[in-house]
Protein backbone atom coordinates (compact mmCIF):
# COMPACT_ATOMS: atom_id res chain seq x y z
CA UNK A 1 0.00 0.00 0.00
CA UNK A 2 1.28 3.93 -0.76
CA UNK A 3 2.13 5.14 2.38
CA UNK A 4 -0.17 7.97 2.91
CA UNK A 5 0.10 10.46 5.78
CA UNK A 6 -1.94 12.17 7.89
CA UNK A 7 -1.83 15.59 6.79
CA UNK A 8 -2.67 14.07 3.01
CA UNK A 9 -5.66 11.49 4.43
CA UNK A 10 -6.84 15.22 6.28
CA UNK A 11 -6.63 16.59 2.96
CA UNK A 12 -8.54 13.85 0.73
CA UNK A 13 -10.86 13.83 3.61
CA UNK A 14 -11.40 17.84 3.66
CA UNK A 15 -11.69 16.97 -0.90
CA UNK A 16 -14.61 14.42 -0.21
CA UNK A 17 -16.37 17.29 1.80
CA UNK A 18 -16.18 15.03 4.96
CA UNK A 19 -14.35 17.56 6.79
CA UNK A 20 -13.64 21.74 6.82
CA UNK A 21 -9.88 23.07 7.50
CA UNK A 22 -10.34 24.09 11.05
CA UNK A 23 -11.50 20.92 11.80
CA UNK A 24 -8.10 19.37 9.69
CA UNK A 25 -6.17 21.96 11.78
CA UNK A 26 -7.32 20.76 15.20
CA UNK A 27 -6.43 17.33 14.17
CA UNK A 28 -3.20 18.38 13.24
CA UNK A 29 -2.73 19.89 15.93
CA UNK A 30 -3.76 16.69 18.30
CA UNK A 31 -1.82 14.64 16.69
CA UNK A 32 1.40 16.70 17.12
CA UNK A 33 0.25 16.72 20.75
CA UNK A 34 0.23 13.06 20.87
CA UNK A 35 3.61 13.25 19.67
CA UNK A 36 5.12 14.55 22.37
CA UNK A 37 3.03 12.88 24.83
CA UNK A 38 4.30 9.43 23.40
CA UNK A 39 7.83 10.93 23.82
CA UNK A 40 7.32 11.74 27.52
CA UNK A 41 5.14 8.03 28.08
CA UNK A 42 8.59 6.46 26.39
CA UNK A 43 10.97 8.21 28.34
CA UNK A 44 9.50 6.52 31.72
CA UNK A 45 11.52 6.95 34.73
CA UNK A 46 14.46 8.47 32.92
CA UNK A 47 12.61 11.49 32.38
CA UNK A 48 11.35 11.48 35.74
CA UNK A 49 7.72 11.48 34.29
CA UNK A 50 6.53 8.05 36.92
CA UNK A 51 4.50 8.45 40.03
CA UNK A 52 2.13 10.73 41.62
CA UNK A 53 2.25 14.00 41.03
CA UNK A 54 1.03 15.02 44.68
CA UNK A 55 -2.69 16.54 43.73
CA UNK A 56 -5.96 14.97 42.78
CA UNK A 57 -8.33 15.52 40.16
CA UNK A 58 -12.00 17.04 40.43
CA UNK A 59 -13.20 13.11 40.55
CA UNK A 60 -11.12 12.84 43.81
CA UNK A 61 -8.26 11.00 42.03
CA UNK A 62 -4.65 10.91 42.85
CA UNK A 63 -3.26 12.29 39.79
CA UNK A 64 -0.11 10.85 38.14
CA UNK A 65 3.08 13.42 36.69
CA UNK A 66 1.85 11.81 33.53
CA UNK A 67 -1.76 12.90 33.47
CA UNK A 68 -0.77 16.45 34.40
CA UNK A 69 2.31 16.73 31.66
CA UNK A 70 -0.37 14.95 29.43
CA UNK A 71 -2.84 17.70 29.85
CA UNK A 72 -0.78 20.29 29.63
CA UNK A 73 0.56 19.53 26.73
CA UNK A 74 -2.95 19.04 25.07
CA UNK A 75 -3.93 22.83 26.33
CA UNK A 76 -0.68 24.30 25.30
CA UNK A 77 -0.67 23.51 22.07
CA UNK A 78 -4.58 23.70 21.33
CA UNK A 79 -4.18 27.06 22.66
CA UNK A 80 -3.17 29.21 19.38
CA UNK A 81 -4.09 27.32 16.87
CA UNK A 82 -7.32 29.28 16.15
CA UNK A 83 -9.41 26.32 15.35
CA UNK A 84 -10.62 25.48 19.20
CA UNK A 85 -13.67 28.20 20.88
CA UNK A 86 -12.71 25.86 24.26
CA UNK A 87 -11.82 22.54 26.06
CA UNK A 88 -12.39 20.29 28.48
CA UNK A 89 -10.36 17.71 29.80
CA UNK A 90 -10.87 14.73 32.62
CA UNK A 91 -8.25 17.03 34.57
CA UNK A 92 -9.79 19.99 35.01
CA UNK A 93 -12.72 20.81 36.97
CA UNK A 94 -14.41 23.69 34.29
CA UNK A 95 -13.67 24.62 30.62
CA UNK A 96 -10.16 26.05 29.49
CA UNK A 97 -11.13 29.03 27.42
CA UNK A 98 -9.04 29.97 24.76
CA UNK A 99 -6.57 32.79 25.63
CA UNK A 100 -7.70 36.44 25.08
CA UNK A 101 -4.70 36.42 22.67
CA UNK A 102 -5.64 34.22 20.15
CA UNK A 103 -8.32 33.55 17.50
CA UNK A 104 -11.21 31.65 18.63
CA UNK A 105 -12.68 28.84 16.46
CA UNK A 106 -15.61 27.35 16.26
CA UNK A 107 -15.06 23.86 17.48
CA UNK A 108 -15.07 22.23 21.31
CA UNK A 109 -12.62 19.88 22.27
CA UNK A 110 -12.85 17.20 25.33
CA UNK A 111 -10.06 14.62 26.09
CA UNK A 112 -8.93 12.49 28.78
CA UNK A 113 -5.00 13.01 28.21
CA UNK A 114 -3.64 9.99 29.48
CA UNK A 115 -6.31 7.08 30.22
CA UNK A 116 -5.36 3.79 31.78
CA UNK A 117 -3.33 5.65 34.62
CA UNK A 118 -3.07 2.43 36.84
CA UNK A 119 -0.77 1.04 34.05
CA UNK A 120 1.55 3.73 33.82
CA UNK A 121 4.24 2.89 36.26
CA UNK A 122 4.23 -0.94 35.19
CA UNK A 123 5.26 -0.36 31.35
CA UNK A 124 1.43 -1.39 30.30
CA UNK A 125 -0.06 0.82 27.44
CA UNK A 126 -2.15 4.25 28.00
CA UNK A 127 -3.36 6.75 25.75
CA UNK A 128 -5.30 9.73 24.98
CA UNK A 129 -9.18 9.73 24.28
CA UNK A 130 -10.76 12.76 22.41
CA UNK A 131 -13.88 14.13 21.25
CA UNK A 132 -14.89 17.00 19.22
CA UNK A 133 -18.51 18.81 19.04
CA UNK A 134 -19.22 22.25 17.40
CA UNK A 135 -19.40 25.71 19.73
CA UNK A 136 -23.12 27.19 19.52
CA UNK A 137 -23.14 30.01 17.90
CA UNK A 138 -23.33 33.47 19.22
CA UNK A 139 -21.82 32.63 22.96
CA UNK A 140 -19.58 35.37 24.08
CA UNK A 141 -17.96 32.79 26.63
CA UNK A 142 -18.16 29.58 26.66
CA UNK A 143 -19.93 27.52 29.62
CA UNK A 144 -19.27 23.54 31.08
CA UNK A 145 -23.59 23.96 29.48
CA UNK A 146 -22.18 24.44 25.75
CA UNK A 147 -20.03 21.10 25.76
CA UNK A 148 -23.57 19.34 27.03
CA UNK A 149 -24.29 17.85 23.72
CA UNK A 150 -25.30 14.49 22.65
CA UNK A 151 -22.77 12.18 21.31
CA UNK A 152 -24.48 11.95 17.92
CA UNK A 153 -23.88 15.74 17.74
CA UNK A 154 -19.49 14.65 17.39
CA UNK A 155 -18.14 15.99 14.52
CA UNK A 156 -14.66 13.94 15.03
CA UNK A 157 -13.42 11.18 17.91
CA UNK A 158 -9.81 9.58 18.42
CA UNK A 159 -7.82 7.99 20.67
CA UNK A 160 -4.51 7.25 20.50
CA UNK A 161 -2.36 3.98 22.37
CA UNK A 162 1.26 4.59 23.88
CA UNK A 163 2.07 0.85 23.28
CA UNK A 164 4.55 -1.02 21.47
CA UNK A 165 3.98 1.25 18.81
CA UNK A 166 1.91 4.46 18.91
CA UNK A 167 -1.39 4.15 17.22
CA UNK A 168 -3.99 6.93 16.55
CA UNK A 169 -7.63 5.99 15.16
CA UNK A 170 -10.16 8.38 14.34
CA UNK A 171 -13.24 8.98 13.06
CA UNK A 172 -15.40 11.63 11.30
CA UNK A 173 -17.84 9.47 10.62
CA UNK A 174 -16.95 7.80 7.49
CA UNK A 175 -15.54 5.09 9.31
CA UNK A 176 -12.50 4.59 11.49
CA UNK A 177 -9.31 4.55 10.01
CA UNK A 178 -5.57 3.75 12.09
CA UNK A 179 -2.54 5.41 11.26
CA UNK A 180 0.92 4.18 12.91
CA UNK A 181 3.51 6.71 14.08
CA UNK A 182 6.62 6.28 11.95
CA UNK A 183 9.23 7.41 14.81
CA UNK A 184 12.03 8.02 12.61
CA UNK A 185 9.93 10.67 10.09
CA UNK A 186 8.03 11.75 12.96
CA UNK A 187 4.71 11.54 11.29
CA UNK A 188 1.91 9.21 11.26
CA UNK A 189 1.45 7.39 8.37
CA UNK A 190 -1.89 5.78 7.44
CA UNK A 191 -2.16 1.82 8.29
CA UNK A 192 -5.30 0.70 7.92
CA UNK A 193 -8.63 2.64 6.60
CA UNK A 194 -12.31 1.51 7.07
CA UNK A 195 -11.98 -0.89 10.29
CA UNK A 196 -14.69 -2.97 10.76
CA UNK A 197 -16.08 -5.02 13.91
CA UNK A 198 -17.17 -8.71 13.58
CA UNK A 199 -20.58 -9.26 14.70
CA UNK A 200 -19.77 -12.13 16.46
CA UNK A 201 -17.24 -12.30 18.96
CA UNK A 202 -15.65 -15.07 21.49
CA UNK A 203 -13.89 -12.55 23.59
CA UNK A 204 -15.22 -10.11 26.53
CA UNK A 205 -13.38 -7.71 28.50
CA UNK A 206 -14.82 -6.83 32.01
CA UNK A 207 -12.90 -6.48 35.65
CA UNK A 208 -14.00 -9.95 37.07
CA UNK A 209 -12.86 -8.31 40.28
CA UNK A 210 -15.75 -6.17 40.75
CA UNK A 211 -18.28 -9.52 40.37
CA UNK A 212 -20.10 -10.05 43.46
CA UNK A 213 -21.12 -6.01 43.17
CA UNK A 214 -22.92 -6.36 39.95
CA UNK A 215 -26.75 -6.55 39.13
CA UNK A 216 -28.63 -9.69 38.63
CA UNK A 217 -28.71 -9.26 34.49
CA UNK A 218 -24.96 -8.86 34.40
CA UNK A 219 -24.33 -11.36 36.40
CA UNK A 220 -26.31 -13.80 34.01
CA UNK A 221 -25.06 -12.64 30.98
CA UNK A 222 -21.16 -13.36 32.55
CA UNK A 223 -22.01 -16.69 34.24
CA UNK A 224 -22.92 -17.71 30.76
CA UNK A 225 -20.18 -16.85 28.74
CA UNK A 226 -18.13 -18.54 31.74
CA UNK A 227 -20.38 -21.56 31.50
CA UNK A 228 -19.30 -21.57 27.28
CA UNK A 229 -20.05 -25.01 25.66
CA UNK A 230 -21.54 -27.01 28.85
CA UNK A 231 -24.05 -23.79 29.09
CA UNK A 232 -26.98 -22.22 27.27
CA UNK A 233 -24.26 -20.02 25.08
CA UNK A 234 -23.18 -23.82 23.29
CA UNK A 235 -20.04 -22.10 22.49
CA UNK A 236 -16.37 -20.86 24.85
CA UNK A 237 -15.37 -17.23 25.68
CA UNK A 238 -12.15 -15.85 26.23
CA UNK A 239 -11.30 -13.28 28.56
CA UNK A 240 -9.35 -10.05 28.71
CA UNK A 241 -8.38 -7.31 30.82
CA UNK A 242 -5.96 -4.88 30.08
CA UNK A 243 -7.39 -2.26 32.45
CA UNK A 244 -6.27 0.73 29.64
CA UNK A 245 -9.87 1.30 28.06
CA UNK A 246 -7.97 2.65 25.16
CA UNK A 247 -5.95 -0.48 25.18
CA UNK A 248 -9.01 -3.25 25.83
CA UNK A 249 -10.95 -0.76 22.90
CA UNK A 250 -8.09 -1.13 20.17
CA UNK A 251 -7.82 -4.63 20.10
CA UNK A 252 -11.76 -4.80 19.84
CA UNK A 253 -11.52 -2.65 17.08
CA UNK A 254 -8.85 -4.86 15.53
CA UNK A 255 -10.72 -8.52 15.99
CA UNK A 256 -13.98 -7.63 17.65
CA UNK A 257 -14.97 -8.58 21.11
CA UNK A 258 -17.02 -6.77 24.08
CA UNK A 259 -15.96 -4.48 26.68
CA UNK A 260 -17.72 -3.81 29.87
CA UNK A 261 -18.09 -1.47 32.59
CA UNK A 262 -20.89 -1.60 34.45
CA UNK A 263 -23.02 0.07 37.13
CA UNK A 264 -22.09 -1.45 40.25
CA UNK A 265 -23.04 -1.39 43.77
CA UNK A 266 -20.33 0.27 44.81
CA UNK A 267 -20.70 2.78 42.21
CA UNK A 268 -24.23 3.23 41.76
CA UNK A 269 -24.39 6.52 43.20
CA UNK A 270 -21.99 8.01 40.53
CA UNK A 271 -23.70 6.47 38.00
CA UNK A 272 -20.70 3.90 36.76
CA UNK A 273 -17.32 4.63 36.79
CA UNK A 274 -16.38 5.58 32.96
CA UNK A 275 -16.88 9.66 32.60
CA UNK A 276 -19.54 9.58 29.01
CA UNK A 277 -17.82 13.01 27.61
CA UNK A 278 -14.35 11.91 26.95
CA UNK A 279 -14.27 8.70 26.97
CA UNK A 280 -18.08 6.81 26.57
CA UNK A 281 -18.58 8.65 23.54
CA UNK A 282 -15.99 9.12 21.79
CA UNK A 283 -15.23 5.47 21.98
CA UNK A 284 -19.22 4.96 20.97
CA UNK A 285 -18.68 6.82 17.99
CA UNK A 286 -15.53 5.02 17.00
CA UNK A 287 -17.33 1.89 17.79
CA UNK A 288 -20.59 2.28 15.84
CA UNK A 289 -18.81 3.58 13.42
CA UNK A 290 -16.80 0.32 12.76
CA UNK A 291 -20.47 -1.31 12.58
CA UNK A 292 -20.09 -1.79 16.69
CA UNK A 293 -22.65 -1.34 18.83
CA UNK A 294 -22.73 0.83 22.36
CA UNK A 295 -25.05 0.75 25.38
CA UNK A 296 -25.67 1.60 28.61
CA UNK A 297 -26.77 -2.06 29.13
CA UNK A 298 -30.16 -0.06 28.77
CA UNK A 299 -29.84 2.78 26.33
CA UNK A 300 -27.71 4.08 23.35
CA UNK A 301 -24.87 5.12 24.32
CA UNK A 302 -24.98 8.52 21.95
CA UNK A 303 -28.51 9.11 22.49
CA UNK A 304 -27.88 10.21 26.24
CA UNK A 305 -28.44 13.98 26.85
CA UNK A 306 -25.47 14.65 28.96
CA UNK A 307 -26.23 16.13 32.64
CA UNK A 308 -22.47 17.10 33.44
CA UNK A 309 -19.33 17.27 32.16
CA UNK A 310 -17.52 14.80 34.57
CA UNK A 311 -20.98 12.69 34.64
CA UNK A 312 -20.24 8.82 34.50
CA UNK A 313 -22.01 5.90 32.86
CA UNK A 314 -22.02 2.23 32.56
CA UNK A 315 -20.18 1.21 28.95
CA UNK A 316 -21.01 -2.29 27.05
CA UNK A 317 -19.43 -1.31 23.60
CA UNK A 318 -17.96 -3.76 20.81
CA UNK A 319 -19.30 -6.63 18.52
CA UNK A 320 -22.85 -6.13 17.39
CA UNK A 321 -24.39 -9.23 18.54
CA UNK A 322 -23.14 -9.53 22.13
CA UNK A 323 -24.05 -6.09 23.01
CA UNK A 324 -27.59 -6.80 21.67
CA UNK A 325 -27.55 -10.06 24.77
CA UNK A 326 -26.34 -8.27 27.04
CA UNK A 327 -28.78 -5.36 26.48
CA UNK A 328 -31.62 -7.63 26.63
CA UNK A 329 -30.83 -9.14 29.36
CA UNK A 330 -30.84 -5.96 31.22
CA UNK A 331 -34.17 -4.74 29.81
CA UNK A 332 -36.09 -8.07 30.41
CA UNK A 333 -34.64 -8.05 33.71
CA UNK A 334 -36.23 -4.14 34.17
CA UNK A 335 -39.89 -5.59 32.67
CA UNK A 336 -39.91 -8.48 35.09
CA UNK A 337 -39.64 -6.24 37.79
CA UNK A 338 -42.45 -3.67 36.80
P1 LIG B 1 -8.48 6.79 33.74
O1 LIG B 1 -7.24 6.03 33.91
O2 LIG B 1 -8.42 7.81 32.70
O3 LIG B 1 -9.02 7.33 35.03
O4 LIG B 1 -9.58 5.72 33.16
C1 LIG B 1 -10.21 4.82 33.81
C2 LIG B 1 -9.65 3.42 33.57
O5 LIG B 1 -8.30 3.36 33.87
C3 LIG B 1 -9.91 2.85 32.17
O6 LIG B 1 -8.91 3.14 31.26
C4 LIG B 1 -9.98 1.35 32.44
O7 LIG B 1 -10.80 0.67 31.52
C5 LIG B 1 -10.57 1.28 33.85
O8 LIG B 1 -10.38 2.56 34.45
C6 LIG B 1 -9.89 0.24 34.69
O9 LIG B 1 -10.66 0.07 35.84
P2 LIG B 1 -10.23 -0.98 36.97
O10 LIG B 1 -9.10 -0.32 37.70
O11 LIG B 1 -11.47 -1.14 37.80
O12 LIG B 1 -9.81 -2.24 36.33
Amino acid sequence: MKSISLIQFLIEEKRAGHINSELSLLIEVVARACKRISVAVAKGALGGVLGNAGTDNIQGEAQKKLDVISNEILLEANAWGGHLAACASEEMDDPQPIPDAYPKGHHLLLFDPLDGSSNIDVNVSVGTIFSVLLCPDDIDEVRAEHFLQKGTEQVAAGYVVYGPSTLLVLTFGHGVHEFTLDREHGSFVLSRRGMTIPAQTSEFAVNMANQRHWEAPMQRYVGELQAGSTGPRGRDFNMRWVASMVADVHRIVTRGGVFIYPLDARIREQGGKLRLMYEANPMAFIVEQAGGAATTGRERIMGLQPTGLHQRVPVFLGSKDEIEVVTRYHLESDDSRT
